[in-house]
């Protein structure tokens, strides 16, 4: 795939944005903050195109980004504080409304911050990923952020948290380092 010509394409807010796709579509979900759009940056070689911040939330419509034949979909990150519950029946609508409309979702990608591990709203995620048969992997990243120990024994957990799972992928990742990106650039070859 040639990631120069990554673009961004749309972003929906509201389920009346979202629009019928022919394309093939990966999206990346996961907790807010754990670094999705970054590692979409990352795949693109760009430090700028999908929208980071410090700020848990920075991401609050579903983005698409365009890639020759793929969309790159960009999820606004779960797992809101009490305080902010209307965001998550926001969020809850939107994703049920992307998930089943007529799409051809090829791969979902579960982001997982390493240092937090698997928590109750990723395994949620996950449930409803099987539910809606959606072939998907694991990222976890920030792996920078540990030592090689702590990385062995985190990596540990989250396959134990997921051996209900048959053959599940995961990757480990670092949008600092680079770490993961050459093994997540081949796996998406594979669904060009
Ligand atoms: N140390 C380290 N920091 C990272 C890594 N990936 C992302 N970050 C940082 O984590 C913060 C959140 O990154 P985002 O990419 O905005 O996370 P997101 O999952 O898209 O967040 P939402 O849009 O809120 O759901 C930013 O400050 C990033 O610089 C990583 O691999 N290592
Ligand atoms: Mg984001």
């Amino acid at each position: 795939m040639n990631y120069f010509k990554a673009k961004f394409f749309k972003s929906c807010y509201l389920r009346e944005q979202l629009f019928e796709s022919k394309k093939k579509e990966v999206v990346f979900v996961g907790r807010s903050n754990v670094g999705k759009s970054s590692i979409i940056n990352k795949i693109f070689n760009r430090k700028h195109l999908a929208r980071t911040s410090n700020v848990p939330g920075k991401t609050a419509s579903i983005n698409f980004y365009d890639v020759e034949d793929l969309y790159f979909v960009d999820f606004p990150g779960y797992g809101f504080s009490k305080i902010a519950k209307f965001k998550k029946k926001l969020w809850e609508n939107l994703a049920e409304n992307y998930f089943s409309s007529n799409r051809r979702i090829v791969l979902a990608i579960l982001v997982i911050d390493i240092r937090r591990g698997m928590q109750d709203l990723d395994f949620e995620m996950i449930k409803y990923l099987v539910y809606r048969k959606l072939y998907f992997i694991v990222i976890l990243n920030k792996i920078d952020k540990l030592k090689k120990k702590e990385i062995e024994e985190n990596t540990n957990k989250v396959k134990t948290d997921l051996s209900f799972l048959k053959n599940i992928k995961i990757i480990l990742f670092s949008t600092k380092t680079g770490t993961g990106v050459e093994e997540l650039k081949n796996l998406l070859e594979t669904f060009v």
